[in-house]
Order: structure tokens, then C-alpha cells, then sequence
């Protein structure tokens, strides 16, 4: 497999290790996917949209069209240029800006697992996919009423435990898609089935806004219902034309190929995995998405071809970056530059440790300080001397900027103080997809002053240990001022320290400035 499928292939159906692997029949497995997501966002931010046919557009591709456009047989997303020939009045709204689309894919991600709780591992998968593994909060009860939505082949669900476990997930995949529609007013479409590939499949049969469940016994049907070995998710253009140099075209190519024809082109363990694939297995677990472990971007063009063009694009993606960063709220301790040149047509990637203080504007801002920007675009251009000579002749198509290490702040919400259990009393700086929950605000302003006035004098209170207070850098010592005036006042030192966070180590500095522990 290519670079690109691989990607793709190990987010989406890694081989689990070992342990975690369950039977596959015996889960079940959610899938929820919003209906045409982005439009759906652009119509929510402006709603003369709603019942009008759109279209949008991402440079010379219409990524998405609503539902309203497929009525009229827009098909769902192209080259722009064909589309308008057939549709020249379709509205066309530009979707090259994505920080609504990612706050959306947030807040839906977050009111699936708030919905489902601990027991249930969410994975998101891109913008607007998730899988949810339920079968820890489903039992084999039979109950009486039919559960909402689609059977796959209008199949009758029995009364069995596994038939009832299913109705059970079904109920809960509506229950999420509420929960969804309700937080965020889009609507979404559900698959649910024993694997996380079928659900997947299972879930488009009844788009927009239904859900449609599998019973265990059709995953053959479902599986003869596709076209091409492109239709398996995680199977890409790489990989399907390895494939066809094997022979390989069909589902059922795949299916009847022996697993030792498949090489050289795959190792032993991914042709096994295809041949599974191909016939609806899919042992994969679901895993409970965590924080990303790199942010960046990138931008692809026609032509850039000067040290000036690099200066202006990477300022330019260092601005759209630092939006990211301050929304997932970590500081980095690395950044890397990539490039693709047109005579190499092969990405190219440098990086190096950047001090995540260069960040710290972040915290009260969307934006980094003008010193940092100079600083970092310094940095950028030098990683990308490293792969270009921008005093030659040189043609790039593509720069990238991206950052990762990500260390969790020592600020506001996780100040010092809040570190040490002292901040209890302090109301919490909001995030944005709160702000948004609860209504209020300019969604797109960040929030994380630290609340609580603080003590401008920097008095060293009661029962502190006056000398070493006084050693303390001066923010340090406002921030401990700040969070005991927001409500801390009330514990005692001793109080204090018994509450510490698990993580306060024994040279902490409240164990310096807290006399009497
Ligand atoms: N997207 C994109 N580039 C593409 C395809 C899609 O940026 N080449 C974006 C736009 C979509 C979003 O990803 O709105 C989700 O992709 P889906 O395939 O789930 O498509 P939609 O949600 O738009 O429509 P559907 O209702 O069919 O799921
Ligand atoms: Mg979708
Ligand atoms: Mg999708």
C-alpha cells in the first residue's frame, strides 16, 4: 500500500493487538455520519440557505451539495466546472474556511460520548464519522416495541438475544442521533452492526437523517451489494491498483484470490486483512479517540516560486495554525515544515524544537504575538532552506506547516494554583464549543482569562512562607493570588495541600510557599 491509503487503512481499520480483539459477532458497533456536513454548517450559519439547492465549493471541486441539490440530480460533489455546465443556476457558497466545520465536528464528537457515557469507546473518524462500540450497555432483553429505524433487506428482527441486542443498539443509535440534533442542529445517518465495516456500509443505505441496522446473518448480502474493491473503506486509488496488477478488481476477485497471490505487493498480515475485509470481517476494536498527537496545515497551488511567495504563505499558514492550536488548548515543542516541489513530486519534510512559550499569547488570544510570529517564520523558513534553494530556481505546489509534542498548558484553567487543588472556587474559563452550547458569545473569540481579580499588591497571605513567595516570578505569584482571591481564599493551606491533584510532586512550588503541611 501507498503512503496515502496507509493512512487511511491503520486509522480506520487497524489491526488491534491481541488482547482487545473481540469476537466479531458478538459486538455491537455504532457508525453515525452527518448529512451532508458542510452543508449543513453553511446552512446553519446562514439560513437563507435552508431550502435552496447549494453547492460547496473548495477551489475547483464542489466538495458537498445539500440534499435539495441531489433532489434535482446534482450529484454530491466534482469538478465545479462540469457540475455548473449541467447546473448553471445551482448556488455555490465557499467552504475553504473550516474552523466552523472542525467546532461542529467537535460538538458532535463530544455528544456522543457525553451521551453514551464511560463504558462506550467513540472513535472519530475524519470530520463527520464516528464509531461507537455500545456493546458494554446492551442486553439480550427482548421488549416489546419495534426499535426506530431500517433492518438491512426489510429483514424481521427475531426474538433472540442477538436479534434483541441489536434493537437495543438501534434504540441507541437514535438516542445519539437526538442528542445530536439537539446540541448542534445537524442531522446524521447511523449504521449498526456487528463490525465497524459493516456499520459503516450499513448506515448509508438510509441517508439523509435514518439509520439502518444489519442482522449478523447479512453481511454476505450487504457486501455482494458493492461495486468495486474501492468501495471498502480504507481502500484507496493505491491500493486498488496494486490490487489490479494481482488480478484483483472485484469484491469477489478479492474474495476468491489465494492470499499468497497477493504478494509482494502486501505482506502476509494486510493480505489477510483484505481478504477479510472482502467478505465483511472486520476484527478491529473501537478506539477511544484521543488528542490529536500533531495539528498543521497545508496549502496546495499552482506555482510558488519565490523565497517572498514561501515568506507569505507560511506567515499565512502560521496565522490559520495558531487558531488550531489555541483551540485544542496544548503548547508544542516541535514544528515541521513540508513541501512538495513539482520536479521531485514527493513531499519533503524538516523539523525542529520550537520553545513552547512562543504559544503563550494563545491562552488569552487567537492569535501569537507579533515577536513569535517573526520567530516561528524565521524557523519555518530555515527548515524550508533545508529542503529548498530558494536562491535557485525552484517550483513548489505545495507548503505545509504543522506542529507537534504537544505538552498540556500551565495556564488559566490549568494554572498553578488549579494544579495544586486550590482553584476550586474559580469559575472554569469557557471553551468555545461551550460558549456555543450555552448560547453565548462571540463564538469565534477564545475565553481563558484566568477569573478573580488578584491581589495587584502581591501581599504575601496568611500562612505562606513570606521569603519564598517573595522568590517567585511575579506571574507566578499573581496566578496563586488570582485563583485563592476567585475562591481558594477559603482553604486553609493545609486544606490545600491535602486537595493537591494526583500529578503535584513533592518539590511542587506550594509545597515551597505553603508553610505548615
Ligand atoms: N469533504 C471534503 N473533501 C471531499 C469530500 C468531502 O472536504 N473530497 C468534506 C465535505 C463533506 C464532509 O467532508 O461535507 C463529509 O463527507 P461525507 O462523505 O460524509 O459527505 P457529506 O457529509 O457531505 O454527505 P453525506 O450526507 O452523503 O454523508
Ligand atoms: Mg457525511
Ligand atoms: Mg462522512
Amino acid at each position: 500500500m501507498t503512503e496515502e491509503d496507509d493512512t487511511t487503512w491503520t486509522e480506520t481499520f487497524s489491526e488491534s493487538d491481541g488482547d482487545s480483539v473481540v469476537t466479531a459477532d458478538d459486538r455491537v458497533i455504532l457508525h453515525f455520519d452527518l448529512d451532508c456536513f458542510y452543508a449543513q454548517v453553511e446552512a446553519l450559519l446562514d439560513p437563507s440557505l435552508a431550502e435552496v439547492p447549494f453547492a460547496v465549493r473548495q477551489k475547483q471541486i464542489l466538495i458537498t451539495t445539500n440534499y435539495a441539490a441531489r433532489a434535482i440530480g446534482v450529484p454530491k460533489n466534482g469538478l465545479a466546472a462540469e457540475i455548473l455546465k449541467n447546473f448553471p443556476q445551482l448556488k455555490v457558497v465557499c467552504g475553504e474556511d473550516l474552523r466552523e466545520y472542525r467546532r461542529y465536528s467537535q460538538m458532535v464528537h463530544q455528544a456522543i460520548k457525553t451521551e453514551l457515557g464511560p463504558l462506550c469507546p467513540v472513535e472519530r473518524l475524519g470530520m463527520d464519522e464516528n464509531f461507537a462500540d455500545v456493546t458494554a450497555i446492551v442486553d439480550g432483553k427482548p421488549s416489546d416495541s419495534a426499535p426506530p429505524g431500517w433492518v438491512f433487506g426489510d429483514e424481521k428482527l427475531g426474538g433472540c438475544a442477538r436479534h434483541a441486542r441489536l434493537a437495543a443498539g438501534m434504540r441507541i443509535a437514535n438516542r445519539v442521533r437526538e442528542k445530536i440534533l439537539n446540541v448542534t442542529r445537524l442531522t446524521s445517518s447511523a449504521g449498526i452492526a456487528s463490525n465497524k465495516l459493516l456499520s459503516k456500509l450499513v448506515g448509508g443505505c438510509h441517508k439523509p437523517g435514518d439509520q439502518t441496522a444489519l442482522l449478523p446473518g447479512d453481511a454476505p448480502a450487504l457486501m455482494s451489494q458493492l461495486k468495486g474493491v474501492k468501495s471498502i473503506p480504507g481502500i484507496g486509488h493505491s491500493t486498488a491498483n496494486l490490487l489490479k496488477t494481482c488480478g484483483v478488481e472485484t469484491l469477489t476477485d478479492l474474495k476468491n484470490i489465494d492470499a499468497a497471490s497477493l504478494r509482494p505487493h502486501f505482506n502476509e498480515e494486510t493480505a489477510r486483512r483484505l481478504k477479510e475485509l472482502a467478505c465483511g470481517i472486520d476484527r478491529t476494536p473501537v478506539k477511544m479517540s484521543e488528542k490529536a498527537k500533531t495539528i498543521g496545515l497545508e496549502d496546495r497551488f499552482q506555482r510558488i516560486d519565490s523565497a517572498d511567495g514561501c515568506k507569505d504563505k507560511i506567515k499565512w499558514l502560521l496565522g490559520r495554525l495558531a487558531e488550531l492550536i489555541a483551540d485544542d488548548g496544548r503548547a508544542p515543542k516541535t514544528i515541521k515544515v513540508s513541501v512538495r516541489s513539482l520536479s521531485r513530486d514527493s513531499r519533503e519534510s524538516r523539523q525542529c524544537k520550537v520553545s513552547p512559550s512562543l504559544f503563550s499569547a494563545l491562552k488569552t488570544t487567537n492569535s501569537l504575538s507579533q515577536d513569535s510570529l517573526k520567530e516561528l517564520l524565521d524557523t519555518c523558513m530555515g527548515l524550508l532552506e533545508k529542503t529548498v534553494d530558494v536562491k535557485s530556481k525552484f517550483h513548489l505546489t505545495m507548503l505545509g506547516v504543522s506542529v507537534g509534542d504537544l505538552v498540556e498548558p500551565v495556564s488559566a484553567d490549568k494554572s498553578i494554583a488549579a494544579f495544586f487543588g486550590m482553584g476550586a472556587g474559580a469559575a472554569k474559563p469557557k471553551r468555545k464549543a461551550e460558549q456555543h452550547l450555552s448560547g453565548a458569545g462571540d463564538s469565534l473569540k477564545r475565553s481563558r482569562e484566568v477569573s478573580g481579580g488578584g491581589d495587584v499588591q502581591q501581599r504575601c497571605p496568611d500562612g505562606w512562607d513570606e521569603e519564598v513567595f517573595r522568590s517567585l516570578p511575579v506571574e507566578i505569584r499573581q496566578e496563586l493570588l488570582s485563583s485563592r482571591a476567585a475562591g481558594a481564599g477559603s482553604l486553609s493551606p493545609g486544606e490545600a495541600s491535602k486537595n493537591r491533584n494526583k500529578k503535584c510532586k513533592n518539590n511542587s512550588i506550594l509545597n515551597y510557599v505553603v508553610k505548615n503541611k
